[in-house]
This record gives structure tokens, sequence and C-alpha cells, in this order.
């Protein structure tokens, strides 16, 4: 892989997706940072590379790439190792599942311009935020936890003792919670997997507040 980019938010978690598996595959990049506040997404500029007008996008020697589970499983693809989806088809099978409950069930449903449809009803808008998040998050904790029995695969990340695509996509999930004020106590088994990824450098490279375009007094997300 010679030249990568990445078009990038600091907060976008479907960005902090792709730069963790970047930084846990070890792969070097440049960050090209899209100001999502000021609309620069749905910029002519910007939406030649993404006609859906959101981040990431990956440059590979010229070439974008979009969605991030499609990025990422491009990565696993090119860069085998680390690897991050298991061996077997249908532990592959389990792990996508997970990766699915966040990028298609959850996520989508707090996006910021499915937010800005609620047109200044602030308190409805973190509600409605909120139910989908407790939804996909809830179904998250019980899957992982009958797929991790069927595995034997205690942790400490969510399919065992190596980060999977899994890990990869609940992490930004639980900072995205974290910004809702959501209360993460009724799933301990996420937290544990996202305690665990705290204590790695891939984290620290990866999240938010280290992004070149995060504001420069911003605060780590608390646990
Ligand atoms: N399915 C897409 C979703 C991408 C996405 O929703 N990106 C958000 C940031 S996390 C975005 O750019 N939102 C801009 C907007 O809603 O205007 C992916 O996984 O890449």
């Amino acid at each position: 892989m010679s030249k990568v980019a990445l078009y990038t938010y600091w907060r976008s978690s479907c960005s902090y997706r792709v730069r963790l598996a970047l930084a846990i595959k070890s792969i070097a990049y440049e960050s090209l940072c899209v100001d999502l506040l000021t609309g620069a997404q749905r910029e002519a500029a910007y939406a030649e590379h993404n006609p859906m007008g959101y981040v990431p996008c990956l440059v590979l020697d010229g070439k974008p790439y979009v969605e991030s589970v499609a990025i990422i499983e491009l990565l696993e693809e090119l860069h085998p190792s680390p690897a991050l989806l298991p061996q077997a088809p249908t532990d592959r099978a389990a792990v996508r599942a997970l990766v699915q409950i966040i990028n298609a069930g959850t996520q989508p449903l707090q996006n910021l311009n499915v937010l800005e449809r609620f047109s200044g009803d602030k308190a409805a808008r973190t509600e409605w935020a909120r139910h989908y998040m407790r939804r996909g998050l809830a179904a998250f904790e019980e899957l992982a936890g009958r797929h991790a029995e069927a595995m034997g695969a205690p942790g400490p990340f969510v399919c065992g003792h190596a980060p999977s695509m899994a890990d990869v996509f609940l992490v930004p999930q639980i900072y995205n919670a974290r910004r809702f004020d959501l209360d993460l106590t009724p799933y301990p088994r996420i937290v544990r997997a996202e305690a665990a990824a705290r204590e790695t450098p891939w984290f620290a490279a990866a999240r938010p507040e280290a992004q070149p375009d995060a504001p420069k007094d911003v605060l780590p997300s608390a646990t």
C-alpha cells in the first residue's frame, strides 16, 4: 500500500472506526479533515469523493473508497495481519452481525442529517438518539455474550484476546453514547471490552481528542 489518506472528522464515529483499523494494522496515513459542523461534507469538492456527503473516505493511491465496512474489509484483505475477522466462516458471520448492529441498526439513526430533521426540539432529538442507542447496545451486549460463550472467548475484547471488527465498531459507538450521556451500566460486557481498548496504543492514536482537527482544549472522553 503506497499512499494512504483518510477524509475524517475528529468526532465522527464512522471515521473513528477506520482510524482504529488503520492504527491496529499500523498503516500510516494522512488525515484530510472535513468539518461536519460547517457542512463541508455536502460541498461539491467533497461530494465528488462521496456522493452521500459522509465521512469517512479512504484514498488509496488516488482512488477513493467509501463506507466504513467496505473500507475496513478492503484494509483487511490488503493487510491481513493482524486480522480483524476470525478464521472460521461461522465466527466471521458472528462478528459481522455485531458490526451491522452498530453500522446499520444504531449509528444511522443518530447521524447528523437525521437529527437535524428535529429542527430545534433538542429534548426530542436527544431522546430519539438515546432510544436507538439503548436498543442497539442491548442487542450487541446480548449477542456478544452468546458469541463469547460459544467460542469460549472470555475477553478482554469483544470476541477474545485480540481486537476484531466488533471492537472497531463498538468503541466509537460507546464514544457517541457518552456524548449523549447514556447510562452504560446495563451493558457491562461491552463496557469491559471498551476499557480494554482504552489501554492500547491503537486507541491512543485513533481517539477523537488526538486528531489534528480536534479543538486544542478538548478533554478526553470520560470512562
Ligand atoms: N454508512 C456510512 C455512514 C457514514 C456516516 O454516517 N458518517 C457521518 C459521520 S459518523 C457523516 O458524515 N455525517 C454527516 C451528515 O450527516 O451530514 C459509513 O459507515 O461510512
